[in-house]
């Protein structure tokens, strides 16, 4: 079966996180992704992080699936001719390097226009225009400017970021669908365009609902589905609201058995109003059910801290797993706190291609996220990531160039 992407060409001048996340994502949906590097170095993450001497790291294994590696200096005239050539040959030039970069390399949009009226030049960046667009920015500094980290985290802490890399593989997301949806505007107008992904508006977009609370905050001066209602005081600002359910029902992370031991024995609980007598039924507390005092969701909100220390009283005798399984039957929405460990070892994911096991020539075997996004006309594949500078040979063949021409490159460090 053919691939979505088939037959789109994508010169990959992405490194670290955000760009690579965005083009492993179009190689999965079938386009070829050609990833320019430095000779003798490559993308920095190959060597960082490193568990086996000498190997290209997991992290940069698990961002660079199905692509090819070229290596080609950029600075080197000849080496620059070489990437004029592929911009000639390619539909996307995908890139994240620090602002104004490409542009030192002398390939500016009016350059790249010239090669190649029907290019379309995807960056990300930290900021957009403004005063932080010539600011480089790395994953946690995103969070932080984002909006993430001043709503994480519990009210009497720190602001905290996220394990979840929002700033580097969420805008690796957005950028992805700015691209697709550029080739898409292209099959009508015949042209290429810049797309722009700010990490920061990334983020953003990602906490979209704490922009919303803080409108709300603004006019009422109150939420009351966060912790510090009704006891608390709220500031000026949407506070850190810990555990709390970003949405209209109210959620929270209770203790399981084993607790006392195990720092993910926990469940999330949600005490959705449609099932509210259910809950009731299972955690022993039947007459909540009709008393007015917490039969409705309205009643319940200065109660929370107490109902939900009454349903821990009932999940600390369940295993996370047990509770899961009860509490499903009577469909309430709940979600037990899986370990890195335990989602490694699931089998339900590794049979939906969620975690695929890949072989490396040098590493061996190892574990990696396979693509989130399933398409019924275009599965995926998930292939090694190439080491550094695989398939120049192959590359500088498509582009026309002669073994004897590939080898004088080579003697002059342009590729
Ligand atoms: N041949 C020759 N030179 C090359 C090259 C090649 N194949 N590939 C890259 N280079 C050069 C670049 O031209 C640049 O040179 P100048 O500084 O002289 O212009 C240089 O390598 C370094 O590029 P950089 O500034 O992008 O890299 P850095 O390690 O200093 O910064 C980062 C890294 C991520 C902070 C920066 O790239 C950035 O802010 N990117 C945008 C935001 C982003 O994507 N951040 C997330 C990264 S993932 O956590």
């Amino acid at each position: 079966m053919g691939k979505a992407l088939d037959g789109v060409r994508i010169l990959d001048f992405t490194h670290v996180q955000s760009g690579p996340t965005c083009t492993q994502l179009l190689a999965w949906f079938g386009a070829d992704v050609i990833k320019v590097e430095r000779a003798g170095a490559g993308d920095i993450t190959r060597e960082q992080l490193r568990d086996i001497p000498d190997a290209d790291s997991l992290y940069f294994t698990m961002l660079n699936h199905n692509k090819r590696s070229v290596t080609i200096d950029t600075k080197n005239p000849e080496g620059k001719l070489v990437l004029e050539a592929l911009i000639q040959k390619c539909d996307v030039l995908v890139e994240n390097f620090a602002p104004g970069a490409l542009d030192r390399m002398g390939f500016t949009w009016g350059r790249i226009q010239e090669l190649n009226p029907k290019m379309i030049v995807a960056s990300v960046k930290g900021f957009g225009p403004g005063p932080y667009e010539d600011c480089k920015v790395y994953e946690n500094v995103a969070q932080c400017v984002g909006g993430s980290a001043s709503t994480t985290g519990f009210d009497d802490g720190p602001p905290v970021v996220t394990g979840a890399q929002i700033g580097d593989s969420g805008t690796g997301l957005h950028l992805a669908l700015g691209i697709v949806t550029a080739l898409y505007q292209r099959t009508m107008t015949g042209r290429g365009q810049k797309v722009l992904a700010a990490m920061q508006d990334g983020v953003l977009n990602l906490c979209r609902v704490k922009l919303r609370d803080q409108q709300r905050l603004e006019r009422t001066g109150v939420m009351k589905e966060y912790p510090q209602y009704p006891n608390g005081t709220f500031g000026e600002a949407v506070p850190r609201a810990g555990n709390a359910s970003g949405g209209g029902q109210p959620g929270w992370i209770l203790k399981c058995k084993g607790w006392e031991h195990d720092p993910n024995a926990y469940i999330y609980f949600i005490t959705q109003a449609p099932v509210w007598v259910k809950i009731c039924n299972v955690i022993g507390k039947e007459e909540w059910a009709t008393d007015p005092e917490y039969a409705t969701p309205t009643a319940r909100l200065p109660r929370l801290k107490e109902i939900f220390a009454e349903i821990e009283r009932w999940t600390m005798t369940k295993t996370k797993f047990e509770a899961m399984e009860i509490l499903n039957k009577y469909d309430i929405p709940c979600g037990p706190i899986l370990s890195m460990k335990e989602i490694a070892e699931d089998d339900s994911l590794r049979k939906t291609g969620t975690i695929v096991e890949v072989d490396h020539p040098v590493r061996g075997k190892y574990l990696t996220v396979g693509n989130p996004i399933k398409l019924s006309d275009s599965p995926t594949d998930v292939t090694r990531s190439p080491l550094l500078g695989e398939h120049t040979d192959e590359v500088m063949a498509e582009l026309g160039y002669s073994r004897e021409q590939i080898e004088a490159l080579r003697t002059a460090g342009a590729i």
